[in-house]
């Protein structure tokens, strides 16, 4: 080889080893890129504020630590890489958001998470046929470009609305959401208020609506007027309009429940039920299954108690400080017929 052919095979070998640093993004198995895996490219569609909303927060965690294990299994032929976009409160931007996403043809998948995302996506698929979309937290079946995998909030509602309904003395409980949607008005709300009349009330639940998922004021007035008018326990599922909830009930002395995450440090003592779903797992294993090429698209799946996605927090010392022993038991006892 003389000096010039030399000098152009390293070259080339900068390029190529340049070019699997791009594939990998920062993968430790470089030479697993060149050798023969194809990266796998994924963006996360935050549909609100991660800050705000642990079930966003929870989602993006998930899946960067199945890209981060999938990119450290030194047998893995398919180093990945994850961008997140967080889209913010504006729902009117989300399909225009969505659509620019796609069309930069950058991403094999896209992940999100609520309930509205199906009917955004949908469309897309027709427009942009190479384009996959997993979505958590929602329903839809039947598009080969969609998978959905769904909670079961009629057993998170059930046994947060039958705890409220066992701690409440005034025997009035309320929900304030942040938006009117299909799974708030047909699922959550009816199985809080069932809960609660299992537990022994017999008044409908005070249901209050802060129009938005972020402004914290309006959900401390919609919080100050809810137990003005005797309510003693709420349930807030409004994001960051919530921080405004548990400043009332500091004030107020007013029990929550809460959906989504661990929050009893949040107001301790008052906070009665926090029954969490298990997003951070759920992103991960189908991020890791996305990897894999182990989805199947096109079905829906619902997950809840029994499979271990939906759980009351009753390890933590504030909800065994704060709820006593027999309401607790009885909360067992409900639990158990849910797993049965
Ligand atoms: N939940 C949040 O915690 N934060 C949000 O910003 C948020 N935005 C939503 C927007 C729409 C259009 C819909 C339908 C639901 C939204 N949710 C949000 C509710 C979420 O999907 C879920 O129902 C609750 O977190 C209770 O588990």
């Amino acid at each position: 080889m003389n000096v010039l052919n030399k000098s152009k095979a390293v070259k080339c070998l900068v390029a190529l080893s340049l070019a699997s640093l791009a594939l990998t993004g920062c993968s430790k198995n470089k030479s697993k890129a060149v050798t023969g895996g194809t990266s796998k490219s994924i963006a996360v569609f935050v549909p609100g504020i991660i800050a705000d909303s642990p079930i966003y927060a929870k989602m993006v965690e998930g899946v960067q630590k199945a890209v981060e294990e999938n990119n450290n299994d030194a047998d893995r032929m398919h180093p990945a890489s994850v961008k997140i976009f967080e889209a913010g409160t504006d729902q009117t931007q989300w399909s225009s958001q969505l659509t620019a996403l796609c069309a930069e043809a950058k991403y094999d998948c896209i992940i999100s998470s609520n309930p509205s995302l199906p009917e955004l996506t949908e469309p897309l698929t027709k427009q942009f046929p190479s384009q996959k979309f997993i979505l958590l937290d929602a329903m839809k079946e039947g598009n080969e470009n969609i998978t959905t995998v769904r909670y079961k909030q009629d057993e998170a509602a059930f046994i947060s609305g039958y705890i409220a309904g066992m701690m409440s003395k005034s025997k009035k409980i309320g929900l304030i959401t942040a938006q009117e949607y299909p799974v708030m008005n047909e699922i959550i709300l009816p199985n809080f208020e069932k809960g609660s009349k299992a537990a022994g009330l017999t008044q409908s639940v005070d249901f209050r609506i802060v129009g938005n998922w972020y402004d914290a004021k309006k959900g401390a007035e919609l919080a100050d007027a809810m137990s003005a008018s005797g309510v003693d326990v709420i349930l807030p599922i409004c994001g960051g309009a919530s921080q405004g909830v548990v400043a009332s009930a500091k004030e107020h002395k007013t029990m929550l429940c809460w959906f989504d995450s661990n929050s009893y440090s949040s107001a301790p003592g008052l906070v009665i039920s926090c029954v969490s779903s298990l997003q951070e797992k759920l992103a991960k294993e189908m991020t890791l299954k996305f990897l894999k090429d182990e989805i199947k698209w096109g079905t829906y799946t619902e997950l809840g108690m029994k499979d271990g996605y939906v759980k009351l927090v009753d390890d933590d010392p504030l909800y065994i400080e704060t709820v006593p022993e027999d309401i607790r038991k009885k909360v067992n006892e409900e639990i158990k017929k849910i797993c049965d």
